[in-house]
């Protein structure tokens, strides 16, 4: 398992992190999401072969936000 912290623009509240979080969980390969709106940043446990970056990333662009 790897750690991947993600710069994300576009989190304005507490239902933002609820989505980021839901969608990164959701991916197969992700064990855990640790989103932060005051940080705006996800912290990612994931394997990197079956979730790599890239789809971490498009994951969280296909919800509507921006990862940097
Ligand atoms: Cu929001």
């Amino acid at each position: 398992m790897t750690h991947t912290t993600l710069e994300i623009a576009g989190m304005t509240c507490g239902g933002c992190v609820a989505s980021v979080t839901r969608v990164l969980t959701g991916l197969p390969g992700v064990t855990s999401a640790q989103v932060s709106l005051e940080k705006s940043q996800a912290v990612v446990e994931h394997d990197p072969t079956t979730a790599p970056v890239p789809a971490l990333r498009s994951a969280i662009e296909d919800a509507g936000f921006t990862v940097r």
